[in-house]
């Protein structure tokens, strides 16, 4: 990529979704790119010709003869070229990441709908748990939104599984791009009993294929951007690198003397829980749909979670988004920092050696931003390692425990519990997540250390306090990937201590 040009200036109508391919377009090339496209159609005679939705005055033109840099319908943001008033639809509005990203879009101008059923409040509550960031209503944090950063955001209470309804929603926003939070966020939710297995594998796999086909129907030049998860690759043993879902082109099997090229295949899944499952079905649900009728779509392979702060969120407590740190809905970093506050142990499951990718909710929302506005071609499948940092378990909770004590006075005990998982707890691991840099400008805005701070100081607050430690009971793991319906051993407890100011001092003076 050009450092001195903006990550999708290059890029032409081709990607554009304002682009109408229908009627003009010789579909058999789907799933070609740009370039194999054009070769198919010999001695460089154009079969594609399109019209621009935006500017039908300028009638049928080649698609790759303008760029984003150079069309008026895309202006210049910090976060690349962005369509004029783009519209986006996010599935899954009223959840942490959908309802952050939706202020977070609508502040930058883009044209924000969404569907939600409310689902996740319900799963929660079912739990006997609460968001411990108390969160507004719907109506109301519409009502903020539009009062408080004059976003208005068109939004419809619906079932991503009701497919008639969703369909004529779409057709009537005529969306850009499709975000699609919409399934249910958890593994250990998913590992509680058969109905709970059943429903997170219905709710997210057939929920997501009815959607490839509501897109087909109505909406097949808009993007896809699906949530994946890190978690699909599981942790191999052997150390194998995480490639970004496809194996780079110089990859090879070798075998019995012989070898073939791995280049573009899918690498191989080995997920690990009956969520994660559901989540590899979709990976392929997904990239056959782009094959079979030329939809566009990345599949963002997210690491996990944390944080709560972005300045639109921040911005009124009727705009906060939910934060739950429950056995089933609380991600490891979100569950330490409120434990450490609220004086329970910080739960490591196993040795704690577990190491997984890592991204902070705002640096998540700047590579959706920069995705949102880099559309793939028609029929393009790819995947990106959306994380920011890889860490292990243990080092993260001595992390946590150290800013708690030192920056809050706080005293932390650390716990070590049997581990519910079925997961090596010391295993390698060589996450490799460079196209979100290399190919859309992405650079990390926030360290893991400031994140943690943040997240603590809010939830000082003594509602929030008091609304963890309402919650003790549900923060204990019980969920045992077996089966097993027996407490957690403790196997081991230690307190990390407040250095003292002139330890603290010192150790600033010297790093
Ligand atoms: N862990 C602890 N103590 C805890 C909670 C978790 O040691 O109190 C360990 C787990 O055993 C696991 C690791 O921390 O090894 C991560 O667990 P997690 O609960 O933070 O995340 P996980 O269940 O793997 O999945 C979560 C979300 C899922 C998302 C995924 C990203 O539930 O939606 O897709 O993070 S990833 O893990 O990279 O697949």
């Amino acid at each position: 990529m050009d450092k001195k040009k903006l990550h999708n200036a290059e890029k032409t109508c081709w990607n554009c979704p304002a682009i109408d391919f229908k009627g003009n377009v010789d579909f058999r090339a789907c799933g070609q790119s740009m370039k194999e496209f054009l070769s198919l159609s010999g001695e460089g005679d154009m079969q594609a010709m399109v019209e621009c939705k935006r500017r039908p005055e300028i009638g049928m033109f080649d698609p790759a003869s303008i760029t984003f840099e150079d069309c008026p319908e895309w202006k210049k943001t910090k976060y690349g070229y962005m369509l004029k008033d783009m519209k986006v639809m996010i599935l899954g509005i009223d959840g942490y990441l959908g309802w952050t990203l939706a202020l977070w879009l609508g502040s930058l101008g883009f044209k924000v709908s969404g569907i939600d059923n409310y689902s996740r409040r319900d799963w929660v509550m079912e739990k006997g748990a609460h968001t411990i960031v108390p969160i507004a209503r719907m109506t109301e944090r519409l009502r903020a939104a539009k009062e408080v950063l004059g976003i208005d955001i068109n939004f419809r209470r619906m079932d991503i599984r009701d497919r008639a309804r969703l369909s004529e929603f779409i057709e009537e926003v005529k969306p850009e791009a499709i975000v699609h939070y919409a399934e249910c966020p958890s593994a250990p939710y998913s590992m509680v009993d058969a109905d709970h297995a059943i429903f997170v594998q219905n709710n997210n796999t057939l929920g997501t294929l009815g959607l490839l086909f509501t897109m087909r129907d109505v909406a097949p030049e808009a993007s896809l951007l699906k949530l994946g998860t890190m978690g699909e690759y599981g942790s191999p043993l052997t150390g194998r690198p995480l490639f970004e879902g496809l194996f780079p082109g110089e990859a090879v099997l070798r075998w019995d003397d012989r070898e073939w090229s791995l280049g573009g295949e899918l690498t191989p899944r080995d997920p690990v829980s009956f969520y994660h499952v559901g989540k590899v079905q979709d990976t392929f649900n997904v990239y056959e749909a782009c094959k079979y009728w030329w939809l566009r779509s990345y599949d963002i392979m997210q690491g996990v979670i944390y944080g709560t702060y972005t300045d639109q969120v921040a911005a009124d407590p009727r705009l906060r988004t939910r934060f739950d740190v429950d056995e089933w809905f609380g991600t490891v970093i979100n569950r330490f920092t409120a434990q450490a506050v609220a004086g329970i142990p910080l739960t490591i499951y196993g040795s704690g050696g577990q190491t997984r990718g890592f991204i902070a909710l705002r640096d998540a929302m700047q590579c959706m931003t920069r995705l949102i506005l880099s559309p793939p071609e028609p029929g393009q499948y790819d995947v990106v390692n959306q994380v920011s940092g890889v860490y292990m378990v243990r080092e993260l909770a001595q992390m946590v425990a150290e800013i708690a004590a030192n920056e809050f006075g706080l005293t932390v005990k650390i716990q070590r519990l049997e581990n519910p998982r079925v997961e090596a707890d010391e295993h390698p691991y060589e996450a490799i997540y460079e196209k979100l840099p290399k190919t859309f400008g992405f650079e990390p805005q926030i360290s893991l250390e400031e994140e943690i701070y943040e997240s603590i100081k809010l939830f000082m607050e003594p509602e929030i306090r008091q609304r963890i430690e309402e919650k003790r009971h549900v923060i204990m793991p019980r969920t045992r990937w077996s089966g097993l319906k027996k407490e957690m051993e403790v196997l081991e407890t230690y307190t990390v201590k407040p250095k003292r100011r002139a330890e603290v001092i010192s150790m600033a003076a010297s790093s």
